[in-house]
Order: C-alpha cells, then sequence, then structure tokens
C-alpha cells in the first residue's frame, strides 16, 4: 500500500514549489497563477532511520523505504468549480487520492501575486473548503441519474440513492461530507463517491523562510504544519552536508517534509513494520491496529492466504541482540500468530503455505 496524497490550495500559493521539493523531479513552479496545466504525480521515499540500522545489521543487497505518492493539480480559485481557472479539470486527478494537503500561503512577499489580493490564510482556507464543496455537490449530480436508476435494482441501490439525495441536501447548505453523521452502512455506500470533503486534510502553512520554527496561526483552530516551499525547494538541490550547514544557518532542525510525511502518517493512523533480508531491508506501510496476516497480506496475497505464522521481534531487540541469529539465541525470537496485532517498528519474518 501506497499513500497517495493530493495537493490542494488556491493558485499561486507555493503547491508545485513543495511538489517540486517533495520529488525533486522538476513540477512547474512559476510566478503565475494558474501554472500548473497538468498534473503532477512524484514518488517519494519516507526518510526513516531505522532503515540504515536495520541494514548495518542484515547487509542488504538493497534498502527499500516506504514510498508516498504526491499529486499536484492546479489552484483552486474562486469559481474554480465551476470552469474559471483550470482548477477543474485536476479534481479527478485526486479523487482516487487517500488525503489531502492544503498548501495556504502565509507567506509575505510583494513579486508573488494573490489572486485575492492580499494575504489572509482563513479567508483562503474558506474560499478553498467552498470550492471543494461546490466541487463535491457536482460529483453527486452527474451521478444522481445513474444512482436513481439503480436503485430500482437492489435495496442497498436503493439506500444509496437515498443516501445520495441526503448527502446533497446537507452540502447544498455549505457542508462538508466529512461532518455528515454516517451510519457505517451509510460510510461503505458513500465510498464509492470519492468525494473529496470525505477526505482528510492536513494543513500546511507556506510561511515565510524566517518562520519556519515559529507555530503558525490557527485555522478554524487547526494549527497547520510550517513549511517554507521555497527553502525546501533549496534544500532539495543540495547535497547532505550543504543542507546541513544550510539548516544551521537558518536555525531549522530539519526538512519540513519529514514532518509533513510523519504528520500525514498520524494522520491517517498509518506506521511502519520492517522486513530484514539479505535481499532487502525494508519498510512496509500498515494501519495502525492491523493483525498479522494482513500485515503479511501488504507484501503479497499469497502471504495472508497461506499464512501460518510471523517471526516478530521488536525494532529494539532486533538492534541490541544484532539480528535473527542472536535474538533465537537469547529466546527472543516471537512466534507470532494470527491474532497478533502488529507493532510500530515490528520486524517481521512472514512464515506461509499456499
Ligand atoms: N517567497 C516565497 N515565494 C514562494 C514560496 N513558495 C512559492 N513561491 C513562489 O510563488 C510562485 C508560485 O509558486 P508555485 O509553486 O508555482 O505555486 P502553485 O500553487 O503551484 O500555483 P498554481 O499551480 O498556479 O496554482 C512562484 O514564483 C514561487 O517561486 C515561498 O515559500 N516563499
Ligand atoms: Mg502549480
Amino acid at each position: 500500500m501506497s499513500l497517495s496524497i493530493g495537493i490542494v490550495g488556491l493558485p499561486n500559493v507555493g503547491k508545485s514549489t513543495l511538489f517540486t521539493a517533495l520529488t525533486q523531479k522538476g513540477g512547474v513552479a512559476t510566478m503565475y497563477p494558474f501554472a500548473s496545466v497538468e498534473a503532477n504525480v512524484g514518488v517519494v521515499e519516507v526518510f526513516d532511520s531505522r532503515l540504515l540500522e536495520l541494514a548495518e545489521i542484515v547487509h542488504p543487497q538493497k534498502i527499500v523505504p516506504a514510498t508516498v505518492e504526491f499529486v499536484d493539480i492546479a489552484g483552486l480559485a474562486r469559481g474554480s468549480s465551476f470552469g474559471e481557472g483550470l482548477g477543474n479539470q485536476f479534481l479527478a486527478r485526486i479523487r482516487e487520492t487517500d488525503a489531502l494537503v492544503e498548501v495556504i500561503r502565509y507567506f509575505t512577499d510583494s513579486e508573488v501575486v494573490h489572486v485575492d489580493g492580499s494575504v489572509d490564510p482563513q479567508r483562503d482556507n474558506e474560499t478553498l473548503a467552498t470550492e471543494l464543496v461546490l466541487a463535491d455537490l457536482g460529483t453527486i449530480e452527474r451521478a444522481l441519474p445513474r444512482l436513481a436508476k439503480e436503485a430500482k435494482k437492489t435495496k442497498p441501490d436503493a439506500a444509496k440513492y437515498e443516501l445520495a439525495m441526503r448527502l446533497q441536501a446537507w452540502m447544498d447548505d455549505g457542508n462538508t461530507a466529512r461532518s455528515f453523521d454516517f451510519s457505517d452502512e451509510e460510510l461503505a455506500l458513500v465510498y464509492d463517491l470519492h468525494l473529496l470533503t470525505m477526505k482528510p486534510v492536513l494543513l500546511v502553512a507556506n510561511v515565510d523562510e524566517d518562520k519556519t520554527e515559529e507555530t503558525p496561526l490557527p485555522i478554524n483552530g487547526i494549527y497547520p504544519i510550517p513549511i517554507s516551499a521555497k527553502v525546501e525547494s533549496e534544500i532539495a538541490q543540495m547535497d547532505p552536508d550543504e543542507a546541513k550547514e544550510f539548516f544551521e544557518m537558518l536555525g531549522i532542525k530539519e526538512s519540513g517534509l519529514i514532518r509533513l510525511v510523519q504528520a500525514a502518517y498520524q494522520l491517517l493512523g498509518l506506521m511502519s513494520f520492517f522486513t530484514a533480508g539479505e535481499q532487502e531491508v525494508r519498510a512496509w506501510t500498515v494501519p495502525i491496529g492491523v493483525k498479522a496476516p494482513a500485515a503479511a497480506g501488504v507484501i503479497h496475497s499469497d502471504f495472508e492466504r497461506g499464512f501460518i505464522k510471523a517471526e516478530t521481534a521488536s525494532f529494539a531487540d532486533y538492534i541490541s541482540y544484532g539480528g535473527e541469529a542472536g535474538l533465537k539465541a537469547a529466546g527472543k525470537l516471537r512466534q507470532e500468530g494470527k491474532d497478533y496485532v502488529v507493532n510500530e517498528g515490528d520486524v517481521m519474518h512472514f512464515k506461509f503455505n499456499v
């Protein structure tokens, strides 16, 4: 499972600059609104120093970090949902993502045009929220004729149609789909609509270069993650030594991108476990609370189908006993069965039979 995240925001707030920094492969960052005319998709490796520690023990042929896919689309200006600007056509590209990152302009640079004339994070957030709600209303409206037809077939189809109607009324009042009080069955029904306002959102404040260590003003009580897209894009082009010097000069602890990815994991309730073998040391992304067979299934469906057991050690044990042989000798390699709830950082070796 590779996590995928859509980057949204008003035009010219630094989405592509952030995307480029994340993926280091040249999205388009320019001085003008609506610069991004094509959606960019980039895959980012999730930096995790534990992989290096495991590799020191196992000496694998390769290290495979977890990845996150980012999708950069054009800005959504006021009226985007009705076709002003280019936002509209790109929304389809982020329908299938797991979460959204909303980039909000906090930086003050007067050289960079603001589509609504001034820097106002609260207002911009509301503008964007409205556009996303309108986009979802468009989705529902387009789906209704089909749902009405299908409603005659089965009971769940009828329930789905009825739900879409109620949701439409709710969102017509300006509410997000997320804030609708779904029953568990309804949650399953609404999934197919891929509504944007159902997705969890991470707020990113694109702040001035010297403000990355300050807490940005909250938006509706939520504190955005401060990042300077400009600083990140500069760091992205440096080698590690240069970057370290640059951090020190600016008084920055770590790249904001690491913070961003960590926050995304937290928001989505995700964690990592590891596999460590001669071929590869690898991080896998799973939901918190996942059981061993389902975790095995992330690697290969056969592993889940034919799951027998998982030889498991905590990351700390794995390191302090120097790997599998040491763990075995000390009786610290646990044999876990199908009800085992995987812990963050577990190093696992699955036994299966198909
Ligand atoms: N000063 C400053 N300028 C920035 C920062 N981030 C982006 N910019 C500038 O703002 C302009 C727009 O940046 P983009 O990354 O293209 O913005 P965007 O959100 O992708 O814009 P659209 O794709 O048109 O919606 C460019 O001139 C960037 O150099 C920042 O953190 N600080
Ligand atoms: Mg852009």
